[in-house]
């Protein structure tokens, strides 16, 4: 059960728990970006920038940083903060399947108004360059609005409502870029829409609370709205006003919103914009846009800013890093995987290019399947790259004991090649002929586990029981530092 209604609450949890720090005169050329990868790559709080440079005294904000530690993304799933990262994610297996079950309970609640109606702007009235934007990365083509967004469509076919983080680049005081790649559920929509000739309603969210930006981020099934999945995770629905443009939820509680629509065949140049891969992988490009109707927002709005970069130094590494490790957990169990112990994903390779899978070997091919499935479940599909299998004694947590593992039990000549997976523009790998809509990768399954048929026979670990560190760690607490294990 989640303890905050709105970001605002959020943020003064997040503050009494000594996770949110405010900034204030910081440019937003650049310099913001910066001191969010910095802080991104030490796990560091939530970071509040205030007068931001160029918009003093507006009273408006951006917020980054939001969940890049445990206690932040134990406070956004409503669990008890001081939890470790091997009880947080053991705290979620299971949960994801029990809230996509659930989310069909809780619909989004229609409200006539909410704080997100404080200001309202239409039709000429709608200027965006009055909200502080960064610039992201030296040579990106413009200022991104949209980074840390929600953005909402309506599936014209089944009427899902879904919610999808597309990064929208900010071309004109009331036009915004819209980047869903191929394959997720935006671009499905905008696709049936244009296959009759219609315009896509969208909604977009620039200040969503961190669980709605976490979930629009996040593969949730084909089918689910990510806003009653929302509504699932928080035991309670949220509360939107139907849109009077696009008839889509706005969100009551949120900070800015805009809504309108793209149109078939109209584009504008959009990009580069420096990437969650750590590189300018795509050019500019044409891609739709959003030509906006309305903007409603919060007096002293907050944007909810997210900044890629390489690794960790990204905002959403860390979370992700948990999300994926929850979500493909659930999958391979879904699935019918027995004896899986634990699934990684770790910071470094943003919880999508690297997942560790530890499971109790019990029959001859549980490795590989485990191996292939991991790497192709649905929410580990788009973009991996490499899945290391482990046995139940290496803790999948801890990538000393995992690159040990591929060091002493993995045979390379052994790794398991999948060709023509989903893979995007952004993949650094792609040949400059090849476009982004036709690229696929290729993904690497690295079994560094004992080989089944020796398991038997196989020379034995020589490192201290568990319970011997454990021990031994307890007596001599006063002269060894760190921890007895790594979790
Ligand atoms: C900060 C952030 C920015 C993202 N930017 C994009 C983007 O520009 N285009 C895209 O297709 N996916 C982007 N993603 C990934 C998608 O949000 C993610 O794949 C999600 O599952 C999409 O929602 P969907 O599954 O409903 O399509 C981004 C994710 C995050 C967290
Ligand atoms: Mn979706």
């Amino acid at each position: 059960m989640v303890q905050w209604a709105d970001l605002r609450e959020w943020i003064e949890l997040a503050d009494k728990l000594g996770e949110l720090k405010v900034l204030k005169g910081v440019d937003p050329k650049l310099e913001l970006s910066a001191i969010a990868q910095i802080n991104a790559r030490n796990q560091g709080p939530a970071l509040l920038f205030d007068d931001v440079k160029g918009y003093e005294n507006t009273g408006f904000r951006v917020l980054s940083n939001s969940v890049s530690n445990l206690n932040l993304f134990n406070l956004t799933f409503g669990g008890k903060t001081g939890l470790s990262l091997k009880e947080t994610i053991e705290g979620l297996m299971g949960k994801p399947n029990e809230w996509q079950l659930n989310s069909k309970d809780y619909q989004v609640k229609y409200v006539e108004n909410g704080p997100v109606m404080e200001n309202v702007e239409e039709g000429e009235g709608v200027d965006l360059t009055k909200f502080p934007t960064p610039i992201w990365h030296d040579k990106d083509g413009g200022p991104f609005i949209g980074t840390g967004v929600a953005v909402i469509t309506r599936d014209p076919e089944t009427g899902v409502i879904n919610s999808g983080s597309y990064r929208a680049q900010l071309h004109e005081k009331n036009i915004v870029g819209i980047n869903a790649e191929r394959g997720k559920h935006g671009a499905f929509h905008r696709d049936k829409y244009y296959s009759r000739d219609e315009p896509m309603p969208v909604v977009m969210v620039f200040g969503p609370d961190p669980l709605m930006y976490i979930l629009a981020g996040s593969e949730i099934p084909t089918g689910i709205s990510e806003l009653e999945y929302q509504g699932a995770v928080q035991g309670k629905s949220i509360t939107a006003v139907k849109g009077k443009y696009t008839r889509l939820p706005i969100p009551s509680n949120a900070e800015i919103v805009i809504e309108g629509f793209t149109y078939p065949g109209k584009t504008k140049l959009e990009g580069p914009h420096g990437e969650w891969t750590g590189y300018y992988a795509s050019d500019a490009k044409e891609k739709p846009y959003v030509e906006v109707k309305a903007v409603y927002y919060r007096n002293n709005p907050i944007i909810l800013g997210a900044a890629m970069s390489k690794g960790s130094y990204n905002d959403h590494a860390f979370w992700r890093s948990i999300m994926r490790s929850a979500l493909v957990y659930d999958e391979m169990v879904k699935n019918g995987i027995q004896g899986i112990k634990g699934v990684y994903s770790p910071p470094f390779g943003v919880g999508r290019q690297f997942i560790t899978v530890s499971i109790k070997q019990s029959y001859p091919g549980h490795a590989t399947e485990a191996g292939y499935l991991a790497s192709q479940t649905r929410s580990a599909a788009y973009m991996g790259k490499w899945v290391v299998v482990v046995d139940d004694d290496v803790n999948p947590y801890d990538m000393d004991d995992v690159l040990w593992a591929m060091c002493s039990r993995a045979d390379p000549s052994e790794t398991g090649i999948i060709r023509k997976a989903w893979a995007s523009g952004v993949d650094p790998l792609r040949p400059k002929d090849v476009p982004a809509s036709k690229h696929t990768n290729s993904r690497g399954i690295i079994f560094a586990v004992v080989p089944y048929e020796r398991m038997d026979n196989f020379s034995e670990t020589c490192i201290a029981s568990d319970d011997t560190r454990r021990e031994t760690f307890e007596k001599w607490s006063e002269e060894l530092n760190g921890r007895w294990d790594k979790y």
